[in-house]
């Protein structure tokens, strides 16, 4: 049993084509309906359009990634029951299109968050980056959110004045639109809603936010069950509660509450060593170990940190991640179940011909390609082992 190779495509505006993807080697893409807004049920239709196109390409489409939990279900207010039924209802409509692994996340109104989408590693690539005191001068000088001083160490606090200083408004403006950003090719948020999300957010805290992701995962547990589905939480992106909103999967005591909190099968793990791998005290391989019987899909991909936190991405095999360590794992666990797992190269460095074209942040081809060939390398050599 080896693991199962397969490609984020964004749908039909991605720069990166089905027939590019097809080049690289891969049978599978991860995709999802970004045009469909969060919340809205995902039609049989819709989803069998796309699935059309993929299948015409010679490709499958294997996971989604992903079905957004709408915040009325993420605060748990008035609307909840409501999304809840939707989110049923697109769950069955997958089902019935024969895709049955679904990765999500709940984090609290922004998906993922980096600070600078164009950082220079030394080779002259392109990679993403983040780094706390950038996210403390949005925090204190354009969120001026209250309180947010107590939230930061000092170091950090005391060099925000400096670094604000130097921002010239324009590195300020792309500042605050990366922090707000999200998904890619998906809309952003504004400073005002996010001030609205801290607020009510504020009152949830950790524990609500465990709380209605419990009740959530109760609402969907029959259709998952009738339906043979698996959903899979990604991690929060970075690990870290950050801007005053909860998070509540960053580390591996997270991952347990999650896992024995509802044990039901359907209820299983996006294991992501990007995002666990920049919290500064996460060990990739002793989580992998306490939770990969319930981890059914893989991001794989590296970052380097330094001590306060602050990371960047780094090449696939080459950063604070034990990556080969981690895919003889996942190689393990497939053996024993008997069932390859799924994974993907995740984000990659822009690159060669890719340097100065459009890219959804963190997804251009070649620098994906070269992450996968070096992933397949490792596994090929795991395997002949
Ligand atoms: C970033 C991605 C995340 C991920 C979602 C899953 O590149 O890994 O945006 O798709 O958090 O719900």
């Amino acid at each position: 049993m080896s693991l199962i190779e397969s490609w984020r495509w964004f749908g039909p505006n991605d720069p990166v084509s089905l027939s590019d993807i097809r080049q690289a080697g891969a049978t599978s893409v991860v995709s999802a309906l970004h045009h469909v807004p969060h919340g809205e049920v995902w039609t049989r239709q819709e989803i069998e359009q796309r699935k059309k196109i993929i299948t015409e390409a010679g490709l499958e489409w294997s996971i989604v990634e992903s079905v957004p939990v709408h915040e009325a279900i993420k605060t748990r207010n008035k609307d909840c029951e409501k999304y809840l039924e939707n989110y049923r209802e697109s769950l069955r409509n997958l089902a019935a299109n024969g895709i049955h692994t679904i990765c999500y996340n709940f984090m609290p109104v922004l998906d993922w968050t980096r600070t600078d989408l164009n950082f220079r590693l030394p080779t002259g690539a392109i990679g993403l980056r983040f780094d706390w005191t950038d996210l403390a001068v949005f925090d204190v000088k354009v969120l001026e959110r209250k309180g947010a001083d107590r939230d930061y160490p000092r170091e950090v606090l005391q060099e925000v004045p400096f670094r604000f200083s130097q921002m010239g408004s324009k590195r300020l403006e792309e500042l605050k639109e990366i922090i707000l950003m999200g998904v890619p090719t998906e809309k952003g948020i504004s400073v005002e809603t996010l001030r609205e999300s801290i607020s009510i957010y504020e009152e949830i805290g950790k524990k609500g936010l465990r709380e209605n992701w419990a009740y959530f995962m109760r609402a969907i547990q029959d259709t998952c069950e009738e339906e043979g589905l698996t959903m899979t939480m990604h991690p929060d992106d970075p690990p870290y509660a950050i801007l005053g909103l909860p998070r509540m999967v960053s580390n591996l005591e997270d991952l347990l509450f999650l896992i024995q909190e509802i044990p039901s099968a359907h209820n299983g793990i996006c294991f992501c060593t990007g995002s666990l791998g920049a919290g500064v005290n996460n060990n990739l391989p002793e989580i992998l170990e306490k939770v990969g019987h319930r981890v059914h899909f893989a991001h794989l991909r590296n970052v380097e940190k330094d001590m306060m936190g602050n990371f960047h991405e780094s090449d696939h095999l080459a950063g604070d991640v034990d990556m080969v360590k981690i895919v003889r794992q996942l190689l393990a666990l497939s053996k024993q179940r008997g069932a390859s797992i799924p994974f993907r190269p995740d984000h990659g460095h822009q690159l060669l011909d890719d340097l100065g074209k459009t890219v959804n942040p963190g997804y251009p081809a070649i620098g994906r390609l070269r992450g996968l060939a070096e992933l397949r390398g490792a596994i090929y050599g795991l395997e002949k082992l």
